[in-house]
């Protein structure tokens, strides 16, 4: 098999890229990566000296592509089929990748900022760095809720690399602080996203392992 992706199960920027490779039925071989192993870290570490997942290889094409964004922008040049995540017109691309930007820096990152708090000693938390999180998650769901005021996808009527972003996030997002009644749009947008085959079958996926999702202590 040309493609093996080195992910764990639940990570989120994982689910993105998997999102990406269920859409278009892709195949690949799944490495999951223990990082408290140090062989497995050392191994993933040679790929990428990041030492962060998801990280694709392309046996095939000689290539190791990192960083969730790139890897769906590879995937689309590469392995292209029915679902395009980035347009092929410049303003299209752009907005697409601006959304893309937005949710992964505004959305996902205080995601992991609120549940990566809970994974550190009692001693070692950081109530102020999560109280920021929480307040800018607060005011992405506001965003979103307006952006998503006339319905369809994240950059506009198609699937794409931005839907692929807002997923996972908003999935864990909702878990550590609920959307709420007044977010009716983001809501109803989220709905959609559950109900997408790609979607679906990553959160079925990651189902017997969520119990591993710490909870608020
Ligand atoms: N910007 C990266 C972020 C990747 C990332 O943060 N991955 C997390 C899992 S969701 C990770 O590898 N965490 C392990 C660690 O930090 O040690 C991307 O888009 O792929």
């Amino acid at each position: 098999m040309s493609l093996t992706l080195h992910y764990h199960p639940l990570s989120s920027f994982c689910w993105k890229v998997l999102i990406a490779l269920y859409e278009n039925d892709v195949p690949f071989a799944p490495n999951p990566v223990d990082l408290s192993n140090p062989a497995e870290r050392a191994a993933l570490l040679k790929l990428s000296p990041i030492g962060r997942f998801p990280v694709l290889q392309d046996h095939a094409r000689n290539q190791v592509v990192p960083e969730s964004s790139i890897i769906i922008d590879y995937l689309d040049r590469h392995y292209g089929a029915a679902t395009r995540f980035i347009p092929d017109d410049a303003d299209g691309a752009r907005q697409t990748r601006l959304r893309d930007r937005f949710y992964d820096l505004y959305v996902h990152l205080p995601m992991q900022k609120i549940i990566g708090d809970r994974l550190r000693p009692a001693d070692r938390r950081d109530p102020h760095g999560v109280e920021e999180a929480r307040a800018q998650l607060r005011s992405s769901y506001r965003i979103i809720d307006g952006q998503m005021a006339s319905g369809g996808w994240a950059a506009g009527k198609e699937f794409s690399l931005a839907d692929c972003s807002a997923a996972p996030p908003l999935f864990y997002g909702n878990m550590v602080m609920p959307f709420g009644d007044e977010h009716e749009n983001l809501r109803a947008y989220f709905e959609r996203l559950k109900a997408r085959p790609s979607f679906a079958r990553v959160m079925k996926e990651a189902e017997p392992y969520l119990k591993m999702v710490p909870k608020e202590s």
